[in-house]
């Protein structure tokens, strides 16, 4: 798989700020902070499209990335992060459900973790509810640096055993600081979008 080629479209909060454009779409979820804009970069083989935060909460609205005009990616806004008021909870409900719900060009969810933590409460909220709409997902264990990899199994198989993952999906260990498992995750997009990206 070479991606050579790739950009940000544009930025919104509602179904008409989305881009008009039929691609299938593959959407980044989890909480603030695991990493789903490094994620976008490190799968498009960028330093810094998507823009990465120190700071919990840095990504608000929703960023559309398109891959050789083949895909876009979809960067969504972060669940969990504490500090955040009722208000902007509510408005992050708005903003994700009208997306995950409304949008037919919706192909794949990438649900993305910690591997160093037990996923929490919104987690699991998160899953089930992917899981209820029925959707295509992959797992990524992301910031895999940040453990030996002789822990790998013993935390994935937690995160499949808290989120009660549905034998079969993938769940993958990967870094997107130090680029590892891109092959395996691409593999798996591949397989499971195997009729739209084909060249
Ligand atoms: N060590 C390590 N750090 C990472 C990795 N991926 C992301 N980070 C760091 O984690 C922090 C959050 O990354 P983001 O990509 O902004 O996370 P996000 O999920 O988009 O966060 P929100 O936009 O707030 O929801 C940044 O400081 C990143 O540099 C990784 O694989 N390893
Ligand atoms: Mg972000």
């Amino acid at each position: 798989m070479k991606i050579k080629w790739s950009e940000h479209i544009t930025t919104a909060v509602n179904p008409e700020g989305y881009p008009e454009s039929d691609l299938p779409e593959i959407a980044m979820v989890g909480r603030s902070n695991v990493g789903k804009s490094s994620v976008i970069n490190f799968l498009l083989n960028r330093k810094s499209l998507a823009r990465v935060g120190n700071t919990p909460g840095k990504t608000r609205q929703i960023n559309f990335f398109n891959m050789e005009n083949k895909l876009l990616l979809v960067d969504l806004p972060g669940y969990g992060y504490a500090k955040v008021s009722k208000k902007e909870k509510e408005k992050w409900h708005t903003i994700v459900e009208s997306y995950l719900l409304g949008r037919t060009q919706l192909r794949l969810i990438i649900m993305i973790l910690d591997i160093r933590h037990k996923p929490t409460k919104d987690d699991k909220l998160m899953y089930d509810w992917i899981c209820a709409m029925g959707k295509p997902h992959i797992v990524l264990a992301n910031k895999s640096d940040k453990i030996s990899r002789s822990y790998f199994l013993k935390n994935i198989n937690q995160i499949r055993k808290t989120l009660n993952i549905v034998p079969g999906v993938p769940v993958i260990a990967v870094s997107s600081k130090k680029r590892t498992g891109w092959n395996e995750t691409w593999n798996c997009i591949n397989e499971m979008m195997s009729d739209l990206l084909k060249t």
